[in-house]
């Protein structure tokens, strides 16, 4: 029951792109571009075709630096999410129906009101590190426990 997934921050510093996603799996929450590897798909085609779906972008630099692991404690399902950078961008962030992207200062990340594991991996991509890390959250999508790691290639 494990699902692969794509996840793509768009980092032009000093602001990064995140989408307010406005319905399924993590409505409500500020987050990256991204969503499920298709069967037979290459997970960067992936990532690509969900960051332009769902923000009409597409990126010049563009690079997997993260791996997450996402468990539940009382649910079958896993995840699997491949974390991208996207740097040099062609295009202009539009609405979508699924998303509705700003921009942020990287001071003003709005963790708040993201994913609970956001604030621990963010600033690795914004250091231009990579990492592999797994998350179990409760469910309420708190976090239960976690392990992060830099890793040196990927
Ligand atoms: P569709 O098929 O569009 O209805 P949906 O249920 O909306 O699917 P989808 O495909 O948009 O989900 O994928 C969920 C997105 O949320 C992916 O980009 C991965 C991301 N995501 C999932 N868990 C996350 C987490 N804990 N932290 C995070 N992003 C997460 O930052």
């Amino acid at each position: 029951m494990k699902k692969i997934l794509t996840l793509c921050v768009v980092h032009k510093h000093p602001h990064v792109l995140l989408g307010m996603k406005k319905r399924g799996f993590g409505m409500g929450k500020w987050n990256g571009f991204g969503g499920k590897v298709e069967e037979g798909e290459m997970v960067e085609v992936a990532a690509r075709r969900e960051l332009l779906e769902e923000s009409g972008l597409e990126a010049n630099m563009f690079e997997r630096v993260g791996v997450l692991d996402f468990a539940w404690k009382d649910k079958l399902e896993e995840m699997e999410v491949h974390v991208f950078l996207a740097r040099d961008i062609k295009g202009k962030p539009t609405e979508t129906e699924e998303m509705r992207p700003e921009w942020f200062h990287v001071n003003e990340i709005p963790f708040h009101t993201m994913w609970a594991d956001d604030k621990h991996w963010m600033p690795l991509l914004l250091a231009n590190k990579r990492f592999k890390g797994q998350f179990v959250f409760n469910d309420q999508n708190e976090i239960l426990e976690h392990s992060l790691r830099e890793i040196f290639e990927i």
